[in-house]
């Protein structure tokens, strides 16, 4: 079983590889492997782009070589034909031994129709092999499928004697440099950055990728009254933007506004925007009031929080999570990371 856990490692290293890339669709490795050795390794690079498995088979130049061969991928193949047709089909048409996965995909168009499709061309299937793993890999993806939600992740910086910011909401500088850019990488790595009204009028962030290289993500927003002033950085037209608010519904100046009905419960309306739009996971970065909320609704699946060495006696509050499990705990510089999730 060690070689198979490894191989199947193998295939979710190479899925990583298209983070960032790929959204709304999973994170996919393969391997393909001979005689106890790698012949062939693909991944799904891009979204609309070819899926993990076709890259794998055509890394092989000698077909003849897939002959006996087993493959190896971390999302059950798919069954239907969408920007691609199916892998499924394709691997069927190979003489291979066996192919182990380790999700079932919980796309209704697939759910178990590739697993199928390939056992019943004579190709032996393994299902489940770390499945945990699997699961963490491709939470953003699961949580749009199972939970009809992005995936949400809660990020601030606190204080040692737990403030998120200075009584005037001055928040700047709890952080190390080094925290930051890691804030940078972050970014680059979900589909859109959220924040409450005060951390826009307060701390005019960029919310872009700027000390890191990647995409930027969609910068969303909430600004009811619409009471952030044009110069704000969050106006400057360099990357989508989407503004929630209680007046107006309209594309100006590359923003789109979208208005909300007050009596509307607006996290269940502002996520099922995101979810429409196929924004498939959002890094909330402030302020306290958002976040809070989002965690009095159970509405979080991973909080990173960083803790300074610094003390500001006094200033407002840092949130405080309900029913949370720490999962790591590392330093970055002066800053302690610490990572929880949510107890389900
Ligand atoms: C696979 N291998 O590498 C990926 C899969 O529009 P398409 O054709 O790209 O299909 C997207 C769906 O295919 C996606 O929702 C998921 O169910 C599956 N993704 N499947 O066999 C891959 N990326
Ligand atoms: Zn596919």
């Amino acid at each position: 079983m060690g070689d198979v856990e490894n191989y199947m490692r193998r295939a979710m290293e190479l899925a990583l590889l298209g983070q960032g890339h790929v959204s709304p669709n999973p994170m996919v490795g393969c391997v393909i492997v001979k005689e106890d050795r790698i012949i062939g390794e693909g991944w799904h690079q891009k979204h609309g782009d070819a899926h993990a498995e076709v890259n794998a088979i055509h890394s092989v130049a000698d077909k003849s070589q897939l002959q006996g061969a087993d493959l190896y991928v971390n999302l059950e193949p798919c069954a239907h034909h969408g920007k691609t047709p199916p892998c499924a089909d394709l691997i069927a048409q190979y003489p291979f031994s066996k192919v182990y996965f380790s999700n079932i995909d919980p796309n209704p168009l697939v759910a178990g129709k590739g697993a199928e499709k390939i056992f019943a061309a004579g190709i032996k299937v393994y299902q489940g092999i770390l499945e945990k793993e699997g699961q963490k890999l491709n939470r953003r993806f699961f949580s749009r499928h199972e939970k009809k939600r992005p995936f949400i992740i809660l990020k601030w910086a606190e204080t040692a004697d737990g403030f998120i910011a200075h009584s005037n909401y001055d928040s700047k500088w709890i952080s190390g440099e080094l925290s930051r850019k890691l804030v940078h990488q972050w970014r680059s790595q979900e589909d859109a950055v959220f924040v409450g009204t005060n951390t826009v009028l307060f701390d005019n962030p960029q919310l872009n990728v700027r000390d890191w290289s990647g995409r930027d993500p969609i910068r969303m927003f909430i600004d009811k009254q619409l009471q952030v002033p044009q110069g704000a950085h969050v106006f400057d037209k360099s990357q989508p933007t989407v503004c929630f608010n209680f007046i107006k519904q309209k594309v100006e100046n590359q923003v789109e506004y979208v208005k909300l009905d007050p009596h509307d419960d607006l996290s269940e309306v502002i996520l099922n925007n995101m979810q429409e739009r196929g924004v498939m996971s959002v890094l909330v970065e402030g302020g306290t009031q958002l976040i809070q909320s989002l965690i009095e609704k159970g509405l979080w699946d991973e909080a990173r929080v960083f803790k300074s060495p610094t003390a500001f006696g006094e200033g407002i509050r840092a949130p405080q999570l309900q029913h949370a499990v720490l999962q790591s705990q590392e330093m970055i510089e002066q800053d302690q990371l610490n990572i929880f999730t949510r107890n389900e």
